[in-house]
């Protein structure tokens, strides 16, 4: 079939950020989440919106033919997917997290307890790659009063900014894992599919390079103009456009936003005046 079905989260922590990555590659579809399902008007998606952890199931079973997801969902559920493009959003981590009177030492303390989580594949596969044996307890939501209610003397769970761990009393010892949101694909689609996936891994790519760079001009005198484009990384090098003035020139480059103050300040000392700095909208490589 001509279509590729791209599962998204319905509501929750991912289901902004996808449909906004979405439109920004100029595709258009429904705007209200009414249904399971929706066709998009101007390209050949069709979107299931649905849980998070449904996902990556829905995916490996051809429900879907592929999907936007958590890496922490993603580990938790299966290894048979293929991570086409790391989206960059919804990042956080997975910890364990211990209450924070626990006399904590290293990995070995955790042998024999039991931890609380809504993740016990990664987490047992952690612990064994450490060597540590200790009791799993599968919840599948607040993990993090587990502790203050007896139900486990640890937990394992997503940390973002880590106030949740900090109002429920507990302290992050060990990181398992750092997640961002990822695209992921069955390794089995046809050639059609694949080609509708690679027009839309063309335009993710372009709406990142955008977002991560800065369109700059600048003017400066001539006899700077050396100094400056060596500070300036651009695509291929800078346009350089004499100014009415004579003597004085117009230089036009893109500028990661990385190291984006390091180079204006560098820029400003070489002698660059009037520096303009302009968001991209989009940029193909
Ligand atoms: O209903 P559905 O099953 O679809 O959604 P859900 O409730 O299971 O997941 P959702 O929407 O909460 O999260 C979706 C994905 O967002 C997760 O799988 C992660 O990949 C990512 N993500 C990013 C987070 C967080 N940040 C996050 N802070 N997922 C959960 N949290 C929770 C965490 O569980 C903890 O309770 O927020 C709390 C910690 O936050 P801090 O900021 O206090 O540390
Ligand atoms: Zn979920």
């Amino acid at each position: 079939m001509n279509t590729l079905k791209l599962a998204v989260q319905k509501s929750g922590r991912l289901s902004d950020s996808s449909l906004k990555l979405i439109k920004e590659c100029g595709i258009t579809f429904p705007t209200r989440i009414a249904s399971l399902k929706a066709q998009a008007f101007n390209f050949p998606v069709e979107f299931l919106y649905l849980r998070d952890d449904d996902i990556p199931g829905y995916v490996s079973d051809q429900v879907a033919d592929v999907g936007i997801v958590g890496e922490n969902v993603l580990l938790e559920k299966t290894n048979d997917l293929e991570v086409v493009k790391r989206l960059g959003f919804s990042k956080c981590r997975l910890s364990i997290a211990v209450p924070r009177e626990f006399d904590y030492q290293n990995i070995q303390s955790l042998e024999g307890l039991n931890i609380a989580t809504s993740y016990p594949n990664i987490l047992s596969s952690f612990l064994n790659t450490h060597g540590v044996s200790a009791d799993i307890h599968e919840i599948s939501g607040s993990v993090e009063i587990a502790p203050s209610i007896g139900l486990a003397e640890a937990i394992c769970d997503i940390v973002s900014t880590g106030s949740t761990l900090v109002s429920n009393g507990l302290t992050e010892v060990e990181i398992i894992l750092k997640s961002e949101a990822v695209l992921v694909a069955r390794p089995d689609l046809t050639g059609s599919q694949r080609k509708i996936l690679d027009r839309l891994l063309f335009r993710i790519s372009a709406v990142q390079a955008a977002n991560s760079n800065k369109y700059i001009l600048l003017n400066a005198p001539n006899e700077a103009i050396q100094k400056i484009i060596e500070l300036l990384p651009g695509m291929r090098s800078p346009t350089v456009l004499p100014l009415a003035q004579e003597g004085w020139s117009s230089l036009h480059s893109v500028v990661n936003e990385d190291d984006f103050w390091e180079v204006i300040e560098n820029l400003r000392e070489a002698g660059a005046e009037g520096i303009l700095v302009i968001p991209i909208e989009k940029m193909v490589l």
